[in-house]
Order: structure tokens, then sequence, then C-alpha cells
């Protein structure tokens, strides 16, 4: 987008908070920390809000979490009005959504769009951030807050000779705004997670000809998309004070999932995988409640989703390509699509199995496998993104005693209740590892961040605290129950970005939390007098020395 943004920048300016990013994450910390009286300032790269539906614009682009519960619960007036059109909106709808909270509330003076925070040093003296950006911003602030987002930093492969492709390529993290004409094109689609699965069907409608290089299949649900009905919303509302108070309990705020053990006959079973594939959607995963530790469970739901494949595509072969074996479901984050297996039935889509023939190069007008060479006009990367870690391990932060950020997490994420991270005081992360974040409904997990980080900003400012360090010893111990939770599961048996297998040398850590009680454990902490924490006061401390 072209840059519009002329402000001059804030040298030497000292403020309460700067929030890096202006997601639902940013927006809603903002909105929380002005009403708190807390003076405050937001850099964001992007023109405009809604940070990842500001920047996934592929065609096809779509939330998998039915939209009336993406959408935030903290103003039941907003949720009112809204109207959301479809079950699953579309990325065009949820962007207006984002942009008419930033209206609606007037959260738009506190935001620098067009700005990247480059770096951010802890100053021990004054108990405070100094915040550097890319447009010459230099801003004091006592809390610095990282609403970056979990998915939010695309990755592009290495494949070989990537940079002599002649013709166009994309990222369906990074869409051009003006959209993409494909028509009369011949298109290489490279990735077949979310991204790949919901763009895959869109382009080979308009394009050509679309070769989907495919290195591992994914398990995907149809999501039965339907415009919403007058009776859909009554439904809605008629059982909101019951979703409130599911999503603050002890779960992942997706409702229960059936408690139904030891498991019905087979029968029983398959007639429920039939009940909720019509359905549709990742409420599949709920089937069972040991789904997603069991393996003989998990293998049965796998085989139900494997035979499905296989009753759509017509050509015996591409389903067998298109049927994952190599992780349990679930394990990767389900897909949930329109018309994905369908499309294999288009005569204008091949499927090319890249653990058979992989990628050997890229030619300026080509993809040549180990097998063939596929002449292509464009190609579209939708191989995902660093996750959890990759927005703020780009940002050069030094802590307490000049402590490194990208130091302290070489060997993984560590951060106590994926909130805050020992050595980086005054540092919170809204939804970071460690917490339920990506494993849950990212807008009530991001409430619940931003609601707990307000309390514990308006903690200190009552009682004249202005340093929060995070212990790094009880730390660690939460990062060793977060492994040993993700290990009781079937989760790390996937090479999957949840566990950062996606980026070559990235550490092999599970990192969200997928234990329950992660609320009431947050809400334990704040009442304790924010246990795990040391607070103080650095001008007392400076005082009683002299
Ligand atoms: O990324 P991914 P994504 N050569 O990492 C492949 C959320 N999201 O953007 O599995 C060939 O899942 C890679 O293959 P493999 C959602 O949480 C939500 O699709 O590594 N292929 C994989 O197939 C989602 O999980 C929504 O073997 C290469 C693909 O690229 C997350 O974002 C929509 C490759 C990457 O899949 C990420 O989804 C979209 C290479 N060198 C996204 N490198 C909704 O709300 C990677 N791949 C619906």
């Amino acid at each position: 987008m072209p840059g519009t943004n002329t402000r001059a920048p804030m040298k030497g300016a000292k403020i309460d908070a700067v929030v890096v990013g202006a997601g639902f994450g940013g927006m809603y910390m903002l909105h929380k920390l002005r009403e708190l009286g807390v003076s405050v300032q937001s850099f964001e790269a992007g023109t405009d809000v809604g940070g990842t539906w500001y920047w996934n614009r592929y065609p096809g682009a779509r939330c998998d979490i039915p939209s009336l519960f993406y959408s935030y619960t903290w103003s039941e007036a907003l949720q009112k009005e809204w109207r959301w059109s479809e079950k699953y909106a579309a990325q065009p709808e949820i962007l207006s959504y984002a942009k008419h909270v930033a209206d609606r509330f007037d959260l738009r003076p506190m935001i620098a769009f067009e700005t990247r925070v480059l770096s951010a040093r802890f100053d021990e003296a004054a108990d405070r951030w100094l915040i550097a950006t890319d447009r010459g911003d230099e801003v004091s602030a006592r809390w610095l807050i990282m609403a970056t987002g979990c998915l939010s930093t695309p990755r592009a492969p290495d494949i070989p000779g990537v940079e002599s492709f002649a013709g166009e390529t994309y990222h369906t993290g990074a869409w051009p705004h003006e959209g993409v004409d494909f028509t009369g094109k011949t298109v290489a689609m490279v990735g077949t997670g979310s991204s790949g699965i919901q763009s895959i069907p869109q382009i080979a409608a308009q394009a050509d000809q679309v070769t989907v290089f495919q290195r591992t299949p994914n398990f995907s649900i149809p999501a039965r998309n339907t415009p919403l009905t007058e009776k859909d919303l009554e439904a809605f509302w008629a059982g909101y004070p019951a979703y409130l108070a599911m999503i603050k309990g002890p779960g992942l705020g997706f409702g229960g999932a059936s408690a139904e053990l030891p498991l019905p006959d087979d029968e029983a079973q398959r007639q429920r995988y039939e009940e909720l594939w019509a359905i549709g959607g990742a409420g599949f995963l709920s089937a069972w409640g040991n789904l997603l530790t069991s393996l003989e469970v998990n293998d049965r739901a796998a085989g139900f989703v494997r035979d499905k494949i296989a009753g759509v595509v017509s050509d015996p072969e591409t389903a067998r390509r298109l049927q994952p074996r190599d992780h349990p479901i679930g394990t990767k984050r389900i897909c949930v699509d329109i018309d994905y297996y369908e499309t294999y039935n288009r005569p204008n889509v091949e499927l090319v199995n890249l653990r058979e023939t992989p990628i050997e190069a890229i030619e300026p007008h080509a993809v040549r496998t180990s097998a063939a060479t596929h002449a292509v006009d464009a190609i579209v990367f939708a191989t995902g993104f660093d996750a959890m870690t990759g927005a703020l391990l780009a940002i050069d932060i030094q802590g307490a005693d000049g402590l490194d950020f990208r130091q302290a997490w070489a060997e993984g994420p560590k951060a106590y209740l994926g909130l805050a991270v020992a050595g980086f005081p005054n540092l919170f992360v809204i939804t970071g590892p460690g917490s339920p974040s990506v494993l849950s409904n990212m807008i009530n997990s991001i409430e619940h961040h931003v609601e707990w980080i307000t309390a514990c900003v308006a903690h200190m400012r009552e009682r004249g605290f202005t340093r929060i360090a995070a212990d790094a010893e009880i730390q660690e111990a939460w990062v060793a129950h977060v492994r040993a939770v993700a290990d009781q599961t079937l989760f790390p048996r996937a090479a999957s970005w949840y566990m950062g297998a996606n980026i070559p040398g990235k550490p092999r850590v599970f990192m969200p939390y997928i234990g329950a009680g992660y609320r009431q454990k947050c809400a334990d902490v704040a009442a304790a007098g924010y246990e795990g924490f040391e607070l103080s006061d650095a001008r007392a401390a400076a005082q009683a020395a002299e």
C-alpha cells in the first residue's frame, strides 16, 4: 500500500504505555488503558487496524470460528449492533468489523500507522522502556505491551531459484490490497494448510490451470457455511449468558467436548462423526473428550475423514495423495473449507505430491520437481508463518541487565503464563507462548489477557509500583508444566507450527498451553498479589540506597 503517513516523529515523548500492533489485541488494549486514564500510544505496521485480517486478504480467507463467536464480548452494545452476514465471515467483513470498532470507540488517534517498532531497551534507573521505530520515533513508556499476533510473520520457503522466477509471486499472508486477477493464468500453489485449503478452490475457479504442490496433506472439514438468519441470532442471544460463562470457565472456550467415555460401539461412533461432518467446522474435534489424547480414538476419527476424502475425490490416486497419514487428526490445526476436496475433480487442477517428487528448483517460468517441469505464470506461497515468536523476535529487545530477548528465547520461547517474560520487566505479551492462544478462540483469549494486564497496571498505579518482573524460576516451572501437559496429548506427534517445526532451525517446543483452568490460574496469581512476579518501586529503592 502506498504510504500516506507524513506525521513527524515523536522524539523524547514520555508516556505510560506503548502497545505494539493494532489488531484485535492492540485495539482492545488501547480502549482499556485509556479507560484507566493511562496515556498510551500504539504503533502499527499496516495502514489500518485489523492485524491478521488486514494482511490475509487472499481469495477465500475466512474465519474458521463462527463469526458470532469471533466477536468481542466486552461491549454488548457493539455485539448487538454489528450484524454478521454469514456463519463464517469472509475476511473483508471481519476487517470492516475491526474498522468499525476503531471508529466507534475512537481508537485511531492513539495509533501511529505505517510504523514498525524496531527496538526496545529497558532503562533500569527509570523502570521505563525506550522504544524506537522505523519512522524515527523515540518514546519512553512504563509499560510495553506486545499485541503483535501469533501468526503475523509470513514465511516464504527457501526454494533454490525462487528469486529467478520471472512471473509474479504472492504470499497468502501478505496479499496485495488491490487483489489479484488470475484469469487465463497457470498458477502454482505451494502449501496446503488453512490458507492453501481456503484459497485453492477460489483460485482454481478463476485461473486457467492450477497445480497444487503439496508436501503434507491436512485434514479438512467442510464449513457448511450459510447466511445467518434471524433464527440463528435468536438462538445466539438465548444462549449468550451461558456462552459467556463457558468462555470464562476452565476450557479453551469452544464449548464442551463430549465426555462420553468409554466410547460407544463402532456404529454409534461413526454416526457421531457423520453428524459432526454434516454440521461442519472444527467442532468435529469435539466428538469425544479423548480424541486428542488417545491414538486409538483419534485413528477412528482420522479414518472417517480419509474415507470422506475418498468419497469426494473422483480420481483414486489423487484421493490417496490427499489423505493425511503422518499425523493424528487435530494435531496440526484442523482446516475448515468450502469445496476443497471437490476442487480436485475440476479438470484444471492437478495435485503434485512433493513427498514423492520434491521441488528441485524454481526456474524463470516453471516449478521443477524431480519428475517434471511445470510451466507456470504465477506462484502463490501458502507456506505459513513463523508462528508465535516471529513477530517478537523481529524486534531488538534488551531487558534488565542488557538481557537480549533473542538470547533469552534461543532454546525456545519462555513466558510466565504466556503473559510476561523473566528478565523483561513491565513487558506483557498478549496471547504469548505458554498461554492457550492459538488453541483457543483467539478473541476470547485476547480479551482475557487484555483485562488481566489492565488490572495489573491498575494495581501497580494504585500502589506506586514502577516495576513488575516475572520470577525466572517460577517461569521455568510454568514452561515445564506447559510441556508436561502437551506431552499427555497427541500434539507433539505432529511436525506442526505449534511445535515450531515449520521453520528450519527453530527450537521444537510445543508453544501454546493446552491445560485446563488457565483463567483460574491467572486470577489466582493476581489475587495473591501477583504471585511469581516481583513488584517494586525503583525510586524508593534508589532513595533507600543513598
Ligand atoms: O500455514 P501452515 P497457513 N515446500 O503452516 C507448506 C491460521 N489460519 O498459512 O505441512 C512445500 O498451516 C506446509 O507443508 P508442511 C491457522 O491457525 C487460519 O495455511 O510443512 N510446502 C503446509 O502445507 C493456520 O493453521 C485461517 O509439510 C511447504 C503449508 O505450506 C495458520 O494460520 C486461515 C514448504 C503451510 O501451512 C497457518 O496456516 C488461514 C516448502 N518449502 C490461516 N514450506 C482461518 O481462520 C511450507 N510448506 C480459517
